[in-house]
């Protein structure tokens, strides 16, 4: 590995890092302040704080319509809106799972007694294979969570036909796929249902936040339920239930964000590019592209490092972080090497060969609106002095 030249050089040796201010993975896209400052005006003159709000019920809507989904049932995080909607589906004994995903896909089921069972990835496109769920499955299987990667989608219909076969209920973890789509359809709408985060750290967020959305009237009101403590109307329970729900302020940054989504994926679709310009023909460094035919927000700069690269994956985040970029080594190194599952499952490496390519792999680089062509120029440049 070579050092890095002039200013990028200094910082390697303890001196003035590159960019005098840290550049985040996950520095969240907000969008217009006087909007988003006049909804929580409009919540303080309702006195009405949280539990099914009018601005919750609104961003719900909203949500629903830009999906082009029946029902949006908002939660507090999309964690909660796991665990939920998996309780929700009924689901037991063993749920298969990608490993190559946050933690939370399995945490989700963990939490709740149910056994995630990991299964094995596409290299190319870092989703679930269906070919090895298929292998993970066994008598105490009652259901599949495909988690759509950096926003692209799922084998959604490969996924279904297994579920079909086996007589499984098939859900998506779709916490990255805010306004991805999946053969023109936007995500949302497939499985028995489809669990977005709106954590700070996403392309679109609420501060903290998720949601559940489906299109089984059924399944909707079951959720609704379970978020707040299966009440119906004041004094009734009537199903065992959680407090998942969403607050006024939080739907009120959902509301301004909302607003500005469009525009975000466009500059991270142009970032992308750049990033993409910039990189192009280093050796065994690849920047992950995206299907054109389908829509992405582009939030995720996913760099795969192979062994042919002159830098270690490891060796430029730690350069990276020298000069102040905080790149990421989203999901090393897999749920299943986390705990509990890694002394669950202490043999699982056999299994999930993709998934320990990919992790030794995989780097995440800064993306959104806050970020400037110039700066992803000196990113770009500060990686191809140290791999050359
Ligand atoms: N499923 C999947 C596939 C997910 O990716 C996630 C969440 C979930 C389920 C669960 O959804 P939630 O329950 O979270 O709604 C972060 C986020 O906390 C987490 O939401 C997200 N995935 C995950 C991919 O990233 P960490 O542990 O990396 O967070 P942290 O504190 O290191 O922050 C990440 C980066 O963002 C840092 O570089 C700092 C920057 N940042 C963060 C915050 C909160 C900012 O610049 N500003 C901020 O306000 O998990």
């Amino acid at each position: 590995m070579k050092r890095v030249n002039s200013k990028s050089d200094l910082a390697v040796n303890g001196a003035e890092p590159a960019f005098a201010e840290l550049l985040h993975v996950g520095r969240p896209n907000v969008g217009n302040r006087d909007t988003f400052l006049a909804n929580i005006g409009r919540i303080l003159d309702n006195n009405w704080l949280t539990n099914n709000g009018p601005m919750v019920q609104e961003f719900e809507q909203r949500v629903a319509q830009y999906l082009g989904v029946e029902h949006c049932v908002a939660m507090c995080n999309g964690t909660i809106a796991l665990e939920i909607a998996i309780r929700a589906l009924g689901l037991n004994g063993e749920v298969i799972v990608p490993s190559w995903t946050f933690v939370a896909t399995a945490h989700a089921l963990y939490w709740q007694g149910i056994t995630p069972v990991f299964a094995d990835i596409d290299m190319d496109t870092h989703n679930l294979d269906p070919d090895s769920v298929r292998t993970m499955i066994t008598p105490r299987t009652s259901g599949i969570i495909g988690v759509h990667l950096w926003g692209r989608s799922a084998n959604v219909e490969a996924l279904q036909s297994v579920a079909d076969e086996h007589d499984l209920k098939l859900m998506f973890d779709a916490a990255h796929a805010f306004g991805s789509s999946y053969k023109g359809k936007s995500i949302g709408q497939f499985g028995e249902c489809e669990v977005f985060s709106f954590h700070a750290t996403k392309a679109f967020n609420t501060m903290e936040g998720g949601a559940v959305t489906t299109n089984n009237h059924e399944l909707a009101e079951t959720l609704r339920l379970m978020r707040n403590f299966g009440f119906k109307g004041y004094d009734n329970v009537i199903h065992p239930g959680t407090n998942g729900k969403m607050i006024e302020a939080c739907a009120a940054m959902g509301l301004a964000n909302i607003a500005s989504f469009d525009s975000v994926t466009e500059v991270n679709r142009a970032n992308h590019e750049v990033y993409r310009s910039n990189l192009c023909g280093i050796p065994g460094l690849k920047v992950l592209e995206f299907d054109s035919s389908e829509r992405n927000s582009h939030h995720y700069i996913v760099l795969e490092i192979s062994e042919e690269c002159g830098a270690s994956r490891d060796e430029l985040v730690n350069m990276l972080h020298a000069e102040n970029v905080l790149a990421r080594k989203y999901f090393w190194p897999g749920s299943h090497r986390m705990q509990p599952y890694k002394a669950l499952y202490p043999h699982s490496d056999l299994v999930l060969p993709h998934t320990l390519v990919l992790s030794e792999r995989v780097l995440i680089l800064p993306n959104g609106q806050q970020l400037s062509s110039d700066e992803i120029r000196l990113i770009c440049s500060l990686i191809r002095q140290t791999v050359q």
